[in-house]
């Protein structure tokens, strides 16, 4: 990036050097600029006054608000009559990676809520299940891979999740050039579909029939080959009884998936070396999404490919892989220690399902959410049902939100607390290197500082801390901040750096207790970051389940089979199923108030086949009234053959005509609300994720 010296932005362009980018950066990345001169992102708190408008507000102002809000609540009501909601970037973002947890167990609340819960909560759920970890989510190693599986996902578009990768496009080309092959499973044609050899269409929220349908194929051929993880593995016989039911014919009428390019699948990915299953958020959101996540696994183990290069493997992160310490064996997987209020779901890793959040507000009594946190999040337009929530937020006591924007959530706030834009502030990705396909550590100082004296995410937090733990609104940032670095400090069994503070510090603690004998001083003499290779075997050690085995059929996944069992004598009866996707010039439902990115051809449109577009009266450019059990949208239609039959693909995020935000670029392409149709009592039974994609719809001219 280059600046003038009167601090203006003049170019960004990605490093060549950079150990792990290798130059390539995202049309998103390219549009920081605008993000950082966004006339609309917030520069100071913004505080609700009397006149029942949000008004620019001092830091202090803010706070006392904050302390006299939530305070008197949590006295009166309980620590679960506050909740919080943790959005995407709070995962992202340095400061809140580090010290959103301090501020949780502050609260001590069990109303918890985040974004995993409308994504990969199922993945975590397996993984945690299987391997003892909820972050102990096989990766698949794209660079030596010769057969790669994708379902669900389309890297060419969200640039890979749980595979943190820079330029996919790239290493899919390469896996294709040394003779590999990529195979795609999507009911879209997607992006990564075209690149693919291979693209199979599948009817949504089918993917475990087909994934058990492979394990059928495997198992009943004599195709298995688990080579040395047959000794670390329970289960295994489990595993091809229950594949029984799930013949290719079988599911061939639920898939939409001949039985014979079926076999052909299996017998391909068995034959291949190395080959790697993958799949991603069609797979997670959807109804049978754990089952999916965990059969993922069960192939991964079947076909020798788990902790193979060129398989699915464990990341061993520099700072704070969670599963890289201690001897084999652990606790396993935390849920189900406590239950939601209303609908009785379970807490999984401390969190409970956004699904609930709207109905834990409502309803009256005892443990009723009175106020809400959010930090880094847009519930009201991503998570289901999203005008019922929205409705519930209007309704709260009190909403303090953390957010760069008056987006369509922190409109209903009654204090917005801002936080510096990237270029203002450190960065390392603690949680994403460790979902990364190469071990590698990058750290990025603040470029510039923050405007107007706006203190860092992380002294928000402290600062919420401090309330939250009954310190008042001028508790000492410092001795919050020394308190977090000595529990720390004790925990990892070293000393604190007396010269550093803030995440700083955490992350130089972390660093210094990681694998790779590095400091942040390391990370900071070298701005194109460190390169500590590709992935490595980590079996054994690195099971933490509590036989130290690899459960391949963990009770809680297998008691739900019957319910994948007796979905295969269910007919669709032709109706409609909405599904979701992605579009490389937005993420989620933020960045839409950058023109550079918005403008051009309208990316929220209702993809409709040719065959349907015709039966129901729909043409391009028309619009189509789609409704739901939860709600109803009208939306420009875009027909298009990418879509199969019976399917439409509305993506997520849109629906910026709200009253009350403040995004005015973004209310020009307002789009419509995909979440109004996705319905919140749809949630998978095991993880109580969201059923975001397949949900039956009906469909008119409007
Ligand atoms: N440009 C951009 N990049 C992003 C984001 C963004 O909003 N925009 N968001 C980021 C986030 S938060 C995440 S979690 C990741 C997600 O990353 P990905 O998982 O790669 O997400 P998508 O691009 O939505 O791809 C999901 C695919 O699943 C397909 N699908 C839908 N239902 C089903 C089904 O039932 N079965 C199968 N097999 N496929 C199905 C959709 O058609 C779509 O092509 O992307 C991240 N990157
Ligand atoms: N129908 C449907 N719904 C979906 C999905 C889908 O595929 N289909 N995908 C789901 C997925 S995968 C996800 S991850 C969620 C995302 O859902 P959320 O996490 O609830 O929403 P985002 O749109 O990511 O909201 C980001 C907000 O964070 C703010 N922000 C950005 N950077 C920072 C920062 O550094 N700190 C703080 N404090 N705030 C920041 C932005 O201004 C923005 O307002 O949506 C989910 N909803
Ligand atoms: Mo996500």
């Amino acid at each position: 990036m280059k600046i003038r010296d009167d601090g203006e932005i003049t170019s960004i362009r990605g490093d060549d050097d950079d150990v792990f980018s290798k130059g390539f950066i995202c049309p998103k990345g390219v549009s920081l600029k605008g993000l950082h001169e966004d006339p609309a992102r917030l520069r100071r708190p913004m505080v609700r006054g009397a006149d029942g408008e949000l008004h620019e507000a001092t830091w202090d102002e803010a706070f006392e608000r904050v302390d006299q809000l939530l305070t008197p609540i949590l006295a009166e009501h309980g620590r679960n009559a506050v909740a919080a909601y943790l959005g995407n970037p709070s995962a992202h973002s340095l400061g809140s990676s580090l010290y959103g947890r301090a501020a949780l167990k502050a609260l001590a609340s069990r109303n918890i809520y985040s974004a995993s819960t409308v994504d990969q909560m199922p993945k975590h759920v397996s993984s945690g299940l299987m391997f003892g970890g909820a972050l102990s989510i096989p990766i698949p190693d794209v660079d030596r891979t010769m057969h790669l599986l994708m379902l669900g996902a389309n890297p060419l578009a969200s640039n890979g999740s749980l595979m943190t990768a820079p330029d996919m496009r790239g290493r899919l080309k390469e896996l294709r050039a040394r003779g590999g092959k990529l195979v795609v499973v999507d009911p879209r044609r997607s992006r990564t579909a075209e690149v693919a050899d291979q693209h199979h269409f599948i009817q949504p929220g089918t993917d475990a029939h087909l994934l058990f349908a492979l394990v059928h194929v495997i198992t009943g051929e004599g195709l298995a080959e688990p080579g040395r993880l047959a000794e670390l593995t329970d289960g295994m016989e489990d595993v091809a009884r229950l594949a029984e039911p799930f013949s290719p014919e079988a599911v061939e009428p639920v898939t939409g998936i001949p039985a014979a390019e079926i076999r052909g699948m299996a017998r391909e990915l068995a034959a291949a070396s190395p080959a790697v299953v993958y799949a991603r958020i069609g797979t997670t959101t959807q109804r049978f999404g754990t089952l999916a996540s965990w059969l993922v696994d069960v192939l991964n183990v079947l076909t020798g490919n788990l902790d193979r290069e060129g398989g699915a493997m464990f990341p061993l992160a520099a700072a704070g892989q969670s599963n890289a310490s201690g001897p084999r064996g652990g606790r396993g997987l935390a849920m189900g220690r406590w239950q939601s209020r209303v609908r009785e779901l379970d807490e999984v890793i401390g969190e409970l399902p956004v699904s609930c959040l709207a109905e834990e507000i409502e309803t009256e009594g005892d443990g009723q959410v009175r106020a809400l946190i959010t930090i880094g999040g847009n519930p009201a337009r991503s998570t289901p049902n999203s005008d019922r929530l929205d409705a519930a937020l209007s309704g709260l006591e009190a909403l303090v939100s953390i957010d760069l924007y008056v987006n369509e959530t922190s409109r209903h706030a009654d204090v917005i607390l801002p936080v510096p834009p990237p270029f203002a502030k450190a960065h390392y990705d603690v949680v994403f290197y460790q979902l990364a396909i190469r071990n590698v550590g990058n750290w990025s100082p603040p470029i510039m500082p923050a405007e107007d004296g706006m203190p860092q995410e992380w002294e928000t937090l402290v600062r919420l801390t401090g309330i939250l733990a009954g310190q008042g609104p001028k508790a000492d940032v410092d001795a919050i901040d020394d308190f977090v670095a000595s529990t720390l400090a004790a925990q990892l069994q070293l000393e604190p750096d007396p010269g550093r503070r803030g995440p700083e510090r955490l992350l130089d603690m972390l660093l210094r207790a990681g694998p790779y004998d590095v400091t942040l001083a390391d990370l900071e003499a070298a701005p194109q970051g460190i390169a500590f290779g590709p992935m490595k075997p980590r079996l054994p050690e690195m099971l933490k389940t509590p036989s130290g085995m690899i459960e391949l059929a963990p009770e809680r996944i297998v008691a739900d089979v019957e319910r994948l069992r007796a979905s295969l004598a269910e007919h669709s009866g032709g109706g409609f199923v909405l599904i979701g996707r992605r579009t490389l010039r937005s993420n989620n439902s933020w960045m839409h108030n950058i023109e550079s990115l918005v403008k051009g051809p309208a990316q929220c449109t209702l993809h409709v086949h040719p065959d349907d577009a015709e039966r129901l009266g729909l043409s391009d450019g028309g619009v189509a009234q789609v409704r739901s059990r939860a709600g109803q949208v009208e939306a420009p239609v875009e027909v298009t053959d990418k879509v199969m039959p019976g399917v439409v693909s509305l993506p997520h995020g849109w629906g910026h005509d709200a009253p009350g935000a403040r995004l005015p670029v973004a209310a020009e392409y307002a789009g419509v609300n995909a979440n109004v149709l996705t319905d919140e009592l749809d949630v998978e039974p095991i993880s109580g994720n969201a059923v975001l994609n397949g949900v039956p719809v009906e469909i008119s001219v409007a």
